[in-house]
């Protein structure tokens, strides 16, 4: 019989550690864990037990944490070879396919396990059967040990604690015969249209999907078809490539039938992971789908949009979908280039778009209720305290520019060093700078993502150096003095340097405080959930704090895997996480439909 909620609030300790779908085990050698978590009961849920798991470990001492690291088998290539193993890590290891590794590959596994065990004095932790739950492959798992064997030994002993509390989420779940299902169809929906990249056929694949490009529109039509299956009333592109999903409201809404917006991108950054901004689609979609196949209508419409545009990585324009939506669309966007000098009308055009009727998208705020936006974190907040899901107080402000600066080539042999008009070095200077004084405010940030030597020669000084400057912090006021700072700093180098500078502001967008009303639904949802309520501003930025800017609007932020990290193919969250993201998506439109009433 499986292990039930009432089961974990009712049975003696003993009772629920003992039996084959017992507790025992869960964490392996180490019931004491358990233990200590069922005294924190009644839990609220499966996953206020899975925090009291987490925080019992929180508060151990590293040398409890080291005894139960070491209790774990080594990841060796031949599972069924190491009679230490228990049954579930043999199951485990199993379903990675490390039983059955070639010569190469167990050589490798076992180099590096040594070499880990040597830099970091305790095993390599790895929950094998991956954030998808069906198991990492022997290239991900080598891949993932030479990755983390370069990590710092403080992140490694708490990154391996939090692949502890994976393995035991895992074994929980079979013991609950519980699988998180929507989570699961949320993740092979993130597959799926990952199929579509402008790398084709690379090795390994890369996912870029920029604006307008093929992959673009087929990602557009997929995402059609996929509102179409998924019971939305009326699904749409709109003249800029948004897709647009319609779930209509009670016929008798007492309001009117005003519509909650919901939503976010699904163009990406070059060699982007999957999941930033199409987990916001995803879980859209999913809430209609099971409203709709629970014959549930709201006292609100429900409109889902994939934004088509908020990278900025074609065109200058970023969140050139969203500013359509709130009224802001410059006309003059039209006439900027991408690097091929296409323009974004000849772009629109070639894509059947019509940028006359652009005007028409504009919302009327009027007839909305607000936005709301469920994002992966894209940092290491919420992994690092094993929490899986976050309130989002405020999205940073930022400014944006792009230039260039300009020097002199000259002959890299012959110019002597007081003589040179090198663009490499005033740019470099200016990121070394930009950099210190950021870090000075602790909660701003500044980034030279861009800064190429166009045709640079290993034997000419740099003349010119393309480069762009990303300055963002929590209110405007600290973002403008940062901006202030920076720029004059950069005329004074410039000036020393005898180089010119051309910057040109692409992006301002103000920070976006959270409506504390949504916010407020998002929290009860946390709270019905059982788990704590995280707050945390959204270093960031998102389709949330354009449309800010004519909506109430508020986020939730999902965990990413390997301490958070985005714009990497190595960005990650787990089915679970997934299932929490959505869950708690159809409990806040739950708890904003009674509001309603
Ligand atoms: O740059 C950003 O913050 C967002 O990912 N476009
Ligand atoms: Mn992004
Ligand atoms: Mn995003």
């Amino acid at each position: 019989m499986p292990l039930t909620l009432e089961d974990l609030n009712r049975s003696s300790p003993e009772q629920l550690l003992a039996g084959p779908a017992g507790l025992s085990g869960l964490y392996e050698h180490s019931d004491w864990i358990v233990m200590a978590a069922l005294e924190k009961r009644p839990f609220a849920s499966v996953h206020a037990f899975k925090m009291a798991l987490v925080q019992v470990l929180d508060l151990c001492s590293e040398a409890q944490k080291l005894a139960l690291i070491n209790a774990h088998p080594e990841l060796t290539g031949k599972a069924q070879i190491d009679p230490s193993l228990t049954p579930d890590s043999q199951n485990e290891q199993q379903k990675a396919g490390l039983a059955y590794c070639s010569a190469e590959e167990y050589a490798a596994l076992t180099h590096l396990n040594q070499s880990y065990r040597a830099r970091f004095g305790f095993g390599f932790i790895l929950a094998v059967r991956g954030p998808r739950g069906l198991g990492l492959t022997r290239t991900e798992i080598i891949q993932t040990l030479e990755r983390r064997l370069s990590n710092p030994r403080d992140f490694e002993l708490a990154e391996a604690i939090r692949n502890i509390h994976r393995i035991a989420e895992i074994r929980l779940n079979e013991k609950m015969n519980s699988s998180p299902l929507i989570g699961e169809m949320i993740w092979d929906w993130h597959e799926d249209l990952a199929q579509y990249s402008e790398h084709e056929a690379s090795t390994p694949p890369v996912l870029t999907v920029t604006y307008l490009s093929k992959a673009h529109r087929q990602c557009a039509s997929h995402l059609e078809e996929l509102m179409k299956e998924s019971g939305f009333d009326e699904v749409s592109q709109d003249a800029v490539g948004n897709v647009i999903g319609v779930y209509r409201a009670l016929s008798n809404a007492s309001n009117g039938a005003k519509t909650l917006l919901m939503g976010s991108h699904y163009d990406t950054v070059r060699n982007a992971g999957k999941y930033d901004g199409r987990l916001g689609i995803f879980c859209g979609i999913a809430a209609v789908k099971t409203l709709r196949e629970q014959h549930l209508r709201l006292g609100f419409n429900i409109e889902v949009v994939a934004f088509a545009e908020e990278e900025g990585q074609r065109f200058p324009a970023t969140f050139l979908a969203s500013s359509a939506l709130t009224g802001q669309f410059k006309p003059e966007w039209l006439e900027q280039k991408d690097a091929q000098g296409v323009t974004l009308q000849e772009a629109m055009r070639q894509a059947g778009l019509d940028p006359s009727q652009i005007p028409s998208i504009e919302r009327d705020p009027k007839q909305y209720l607000g936005f709301l936006e469920v994002h992966i974190e894209q940092g290491p907040v919420l992994n690092a305290l094993n929490a899986p899901l976050g309130l989002v107080t405020s999205i940073n402000g930022s400014k944006r520019f792009v230039g260039s600066i300009k020097g002199m080539a000259s002959h890299s042999g012959t110019t002597p060093m007081k003589n040179r008009k090198d663009a490499a070095c005033a740019a470099a200077e200016l990121a070394l700078y930009m950099e210190a004084r950021a870090a000075k405010d602790l909660d701003s940030v500044a980034t030279m993502g861009i800064f190429e030597v166009p045709n640079g020669s290993i034997n000419v000084v740099p003349g010119r150096v393309n480069l762009s400057l990303d300055m963002r912090a929590p209110n405007n006021a600290q973002r403008d003095a940062l901006c202030i700072e920076v720029l004059k700093e950069a005329e004074r180098i410039c000036e020393r340097r005898g180089v010119q500078l051309e910057l040109k502001e692409n992006l301002s967008v103000s920070a976006a405080p959270s409506s504390e009303a949504l916010k407020s639904h998002w929290q009860a949802a946390i709270q019905t959930l059982g788990l704590k309520v995280i707050e945390l501003p959204s270093g960031a930025g998102h389709d949330a704090m354009k449309i800010h800017d004519i909506l109430p609007q508020a986020m939730l932020f999902v965990r990413g895997q390997n301490a958070g990290i985005s714009h990497n193919p190595l960005e990650s969250t787990t089915t679970d996480d997934m299932q929490l993201a959505y869950e708690a998506l159809i409990l806040t439109l739950h708890s904003l439909n009674q509001a309603q009433h």
